[in-house]
């Protein structure tokens, strides 16, 4: 049998946590043949109810999970890790302003990118769930990058929530299964300025676009409501989504680690595809085979995708500055 993949996992006592870590002790996230070993972090005020949730763990009995702790130490929470679930992030509090949020995260990831980096093995693959994902996502790999050992490339922020909250809308506007729905991407930033654009998707061999057939549903309907399912989850459930965002980091993970004929949207850093600055981690659409990913290139890029583009580039380029003098 196989030997165990160690999964990091922050912000364990969560409800993201509590969703997510059931799915990757049963095998969904790395295959069900993959034992796996959970290396929980979370704060040390938490520290109580991530052991509740390892007794619960245990209590499944669960035949891949080879084992478990908690920790408030990231250096000891990344040991040798295989993989990197980023959950854990500083919340807005009320009055809090969008730079002081980003600067309280920037303290989070400058340091839990370096103990990544410092401790992991050298192709952990990581991906920051955590908000404002994209910059926390950047902020760990410039800290890693400096460090050195790790692969840059492999610090990822996690788009596939929103393609997936996309699918669903186009598969309920066509009357098509979700499963036939081929070729889509969602473009830049996990905020209500991503941009979900269907105009190469297809189902069975038809074209998406034309069996919508239909020129305002894309501008009033389809990407208002994507955008802001965030906010419309609160509304109705009084928590934000928790059960849909495991469920995304489990589909992100696993079709990076066990590969993807269908393109997948994937937040990674840019390699200058796309007039997308280097490093800035952005949502592109992306094949993966053999635990690597590529970016697939030529797609065209018309006058009204690049001007929605450029709006959540832009927002990438503000945050990105206002934590420029952390790193
Ligand atoms: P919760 O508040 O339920 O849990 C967060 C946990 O993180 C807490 O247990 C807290 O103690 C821990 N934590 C805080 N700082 C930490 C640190 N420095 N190290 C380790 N642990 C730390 O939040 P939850 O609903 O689980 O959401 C977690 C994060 O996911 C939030 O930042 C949230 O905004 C983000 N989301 C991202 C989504 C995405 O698509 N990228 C969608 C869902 C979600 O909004």
């Amino acid at each position: 049998s196989k030997a165990p993949l160690r999964v990091a996992v922050t912000g364990a006592a969560g409800q993201i946590g509590y969703s997510l870590l059931f799915r990757i002790a049963s095998g969904e996230m790395l295959g069900k043949d993959q034992p796996v070993i959970l290396q929980l972090l979370d704060l040390p005020q938490a520290q109580q109810a991530v052991k509740g949730v390892i007794m619960e763990l245990d209590d499944c009995a669960f035949p891949l999970l080879a084992g478990a702790f908690t920790t408030d130490d990231p250096a000891v929470a990344f040991k040798d890790a295989d993989v990197c679930l980023l959950v854990g992030a500083r919340p807005r509090s009320k009055g809090m302003e969008r730079a002081d949020l980003l600067t309280a995260n920037g303290a989070i990831f400058t340091v839990q990118g370096k103990a990544i980096a410092e401790n992991a093995k050298e192709d952990v693959k990581v991906l920051v769930v955590g908000n404002p994902c994209n910059t926390n996502a950047y902020i760990a790999r410039a800290a890693a990058i400096k460090v050195g050992r790790t692969n840059p490339a492999n610090y990822h922020g996690m788009l596939r929530l929103d393609h997936n909250r996309a699918l669903t809308q186009l598969a309920q506007k066509t009357g098509r299964p979700v499963s036939s729905l081929k070729q889509l991407v969602v473009w830049g930033n996990h905020s209500p300025s991503m941009y979900a654009d269907y105009r190469f998707v297809t189902s069975n061999g038809d074209s998406v676009k034309a069996l919508i057939n239909d020129p305002v549903w894309n501008n009033d309907v389809f990407l208002p409501t994507v955008g802001k399912r965030g906010a419309a989850i609160i509304e109705a459930r009084g928590l934000s989504s928790a059960a849909s965002a495991a469920n995304a980091a489990i589909d992100h993970i696993r079709d990076w680690v066990l590969g993807s004929d269908e393109w997948v949207t994937l937040g990674v850093p840019s390699d200058g595809s796309y007039g997308i600055p280097e490093g800035i981690v952005f949502g592109f659409p992306c094949k993966c085979s053999g635990g690597k990913y590529e970016i697939i290139q030529g797609l065209e890029i018309d006058e009204y995708s690049r001007g929605k583009i450029n709006l959540t580039l832009k927002e990438l380029e503000d945050e990105r500055a206002a934590v420029a003098s952390m790193l």
